[in-house]
């Protein structure tokens, strides 16, 4: 009864970002065998690739080139270096909170960056306009605006739990997304680097049938390998030969670099050693794959994003405090230590969460 009366808004959310296979008609074994996740996937990259057309981008060639091929794209010495030192030593000097979320034994400690957050980064505030990170963000993401960025502090093996799910290797979704890192300072890899198989990002014959197979699979079980419903697939090293795709690559960086990545293709955080940390302005742009018009570079419509996720943020993070799971979602502060890992609250490892 209750899947009648949600039958619309499933049926609707075909037309959306949503993965998850415990949706009813995305994770239904006939609508897959018919080949509804494929189309999805299908449709996706064309109005993907309709909306980078329709942006007629500036980028100079050989980074489209390098992006469209590789599926990542890497920008060393990205700021002026003065520029550097001064978002970092403003990240060093922030005393305010961040959302800390659990994910296996990994602590994430994200602060968005919304208009109002954004003013006690004066050089973020810079680097934001800067017409080539501008550019950039736009032709990989396929649309032309502020996507969502928060400032993140990673501290590896920080606190009990099973593994991390980031650091198994998946894609994050069934659509052309990006996602972009700029480290403020040098990955090494102790570090937990970024890790891309390149070229995993395109739709080859042999992707599709890899990817209709597993669809099969995940709707006829409702779980997979990983015990999960979720869109997030996990290919293992076989599927990954079977590709005819490379090993995943550690991105190692310098400081100042900028990492952006298309997070369809397979990807996952390096394993480091306990206490380590990644410090970088983490970009998600998570935009609903079936929108042909590349959008608007909108300062406005950016502020009204951010405070529809502030929202939901401090809502999460009261139904946490109130069911006493802060696990899921804490307020803390960005640069206080971590609690011993013995006293940690029992982890999070969710499938959703590695999307
Ligand atoms: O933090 C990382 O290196 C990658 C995490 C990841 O898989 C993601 O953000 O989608
Ligand atoms: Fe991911």
């Amino acid at each position: 009864m209750k899947n009648l009366i949600l039958f619309p808004f499933h049926l609707l959310s075909v037309f959306t970002t949503a993965k998850s296979f415990n949706n009813p008609i995305i994770g239904s074994k006939l609508f897959n065998r018919l080949g509804l996740h494929v189309a999805r996937m299908v449709a996706a990259h064309g109005i993907y690739r309709l909306r980078q057309f329709l942006l007629f981008s500036s980028l100079p060639k050989e980074d489209k080139l390098a992006f469209d091929r590789d599926g990542f794209l890497i920008k060393e010495n990205f700021l002026p270096s003065d520029q550097h030192e001064a978002l970092l030593s403003q990240t060093r000097n922030y005393e305010g909170c961040a959302r800390e979320v659990r994910e296996g034994d990994t602590l994430t400690r994200r602060l968005l960056l919304s208009d109002e957050v954004s003013r006690n980064f004066p050089a973020y505030q810079e680097m934001r306009e800067n017409p080539e990170y501008v550019r950039l963000l736009a032709y990989t993401s396929g649309m032309k605006q502020y996507p969502t960025t928060y400032l993140e502090r990673i501290i590896h093996a920080a606190t009990k739990g099973q593994s991390d799910p980031q650091k198994d290797l998946h894609k994050d979704t069934f659509h052309p997304t990006m996602k972009a890192w700029y480290f403020l300072e040098d990955v090494n890899s102790e570090d937990g680097p970024f890790h891309y198989v390149p070229g995993s990002h395109r739709l080859t014959r042999r992707r599709i049938k890899w990817e209709y197979a597993e669809s099969i699979r995940r709707s006829e079980s409702g779980k997979t390998r990983h015990e999960t419903a979720g869109g997030a697939f996990r290919p293992d090293e076989n599927d990954v030969q079977e590709l005819g795709l490379p090993d995943a690559i550690p991105l190692i960086v310098k400081k100042n670099t900028l990492v952006i990545a298309d997070t369809l293709g397979f990807h996952k955080r390096g394993q480091a050693v306990a206490g380590k940390e990644r410090i970088a302005i983490w970009v998600n742009s998570r935009v609903n794959p079936f929108n042909p018009f590349p959008g608007f570079h909108s300062k406005f419509f950016g502020a009204v994003r951010d405070g529809a996720y502030e929202w939901y943020f401090a809502k999460q993070l009261k139904k946490a405090t109130r069911e006493n799971k802060t696990a899921r979602s804490a307020l803390v502060r960005l640069w206080e230590n971590p609690a011993p890992a013995d006293k940690a609250a029992k982890s999070v490892m969710a499938d959703s969460l590695a999307g």
